[in-house]
């Protein structure tokens, strides 16, 4: 019965109003949404149970996006990009929200989306929604935030999502693992754009955009994209059945933006009707469950008070050869699971 709830439940169901909350982001209200994604940054342990209950009740409303995802060296012109693409996008009646993920955040404080300056444009229309990179705890947790701040975006009626990264660490891999289509984008101008482009990293991408197509740069973009073309040729593509290829743009003058996203239409086009679109997001979500499985397995069994005390020991005589890393693993293992009993 509702009467007899103890008191402390009240208070907290009135401290954070999860229904208003729900109705304001599925109603488009853009503070609303903020405020949901806040809570779901929080680290707070006390906000975990009313954010998951906000995220259960966006889950169905969720999904129904273009997920895209765009990397780059900084200086590579992203923001611009964004902000151009962004606006035009809007301009047709799109939603559009921007997300982002900035590993260097959590050590400098700052954010990639911190210069909103380039985005002034696109942040004043009333279809954009922008967010800086929760700038708190590990790429780990960062990651989660991201993926459940997309549930809410969705949920909100945003019918495109656009997941910005700087090219560092594992960056580019967790937002390809939370894109449809990922692209990226190159410079040139040096002389030398092929250079510290990771090829690892070009079979990640579904485009590569050589920005900057402008003004003196032009024929040094066409060039580049001939060659990216040229290495695409012999690289495995990130999506089976699409042809990844080069696009020289300007996100200054608008040049080759209008080829740039009839390729990705048809990319969705195409990933919608073969079924690819929605394996591919299955396959995501799965693998975010592993890795968040795996994180707070690794965590239990660090944190636990018997490894704590005999772990260095194991590890001690593996260091010393006097014991195989096999053996000893096993041994940890067991002594884990004695622990628990
Ligand atoms: N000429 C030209 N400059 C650009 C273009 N896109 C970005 N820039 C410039 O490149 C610099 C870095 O851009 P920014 O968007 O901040 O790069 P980000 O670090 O990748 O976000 C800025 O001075 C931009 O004005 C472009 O298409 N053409
Ligand atoms: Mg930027």
């Amino acid at each position: 019965m509702k009467e007899n709830r103890p008191t402390y439940v009240k208070k907290q169901a009135s401290a954070i109003d999860i229904d208003a909350l729900f109705a304001g982001i599925t109603g488009g209200n853009r503070t609303m949404l903020a405020k949901g994604i806040t809570l779901i940054e929080s680290n707070a342990a006390h906000h975990f149970a009313p954010a998951q209950e906000l995220l259960q009740r966006c889950l169905p409303n969720s999904g129904r996006s273009m997920r895209i995802g765009i990397s780059g060296v900084p200086g590579a012109g992203k923001s611009t990009f964004i902000e151009y693409l962004g606006t035009a996008l809007c301009n047709q009646g799109h939603r559009v929200a921007v997300l982002a993920i900035d590993p260097s955040s959590s050590l400098t404080g700052g954010s990639i989306l911190g210069d909103k300056t380039r985005m002034e444009k696109l942040s004043g229309l009333e279809g954009a929604f922008i967010r800086p990179s929760p700038s708190e705890g590990t790429l780990g947790g960062v990651h989660r935030k991201t993926r459940e701040s997309m549930i809410l975006c969705e949920a909100a009626g945003y019918d495109i999502v656009l997941i910005e990264t700087v090219g560092v660490g594992q960056s580019e891999a967790i937002v390809r693992g939370m894109s449809d289509f990922f692209m990226l984008l190159a410079i040139t101008g040096a002389g030398d754009e092929l250079q510290g482009m990771k090829k690892g990293i070009m079979e990640l991408t579904d485009a590569i955009v050589v920005n900057k197509a402008d003004g003196d740069n032009i024929r040094n973009a066409k060039a580049a994209t001939a060659e990216y073309n040229r290495i695409l040729h012999f690289l495995q593509p990130a999506t089976e059945g699409w042809k990844t290829k080069a696009y020289a743009c300007s996100s200054l003058d608008g040049t080759g933006m209008e080829e740039l996203w009839k390729a990705v239409l048809r990319f969705f086009e195409k990933g919608s009707s073969n079924g690819s679109l929605d394996h591919r997001r299955k396959q995501q979500t799965k693998e975010w469950m592993r890795q968040s499985l795996a994180h707070r397995l690794n965590n239990w069994f660090y944190s636990n008070p018997t490894m704590k005390e005999l772990l260095p020991t194991l590890e001690q005589k593996v260091m010393e050869g006097g014991q195989t890393v096999s053996t000893a693993v096993e041994e940890a293992l067991n002594l884990f699971k004695s622990s628990l009993k």
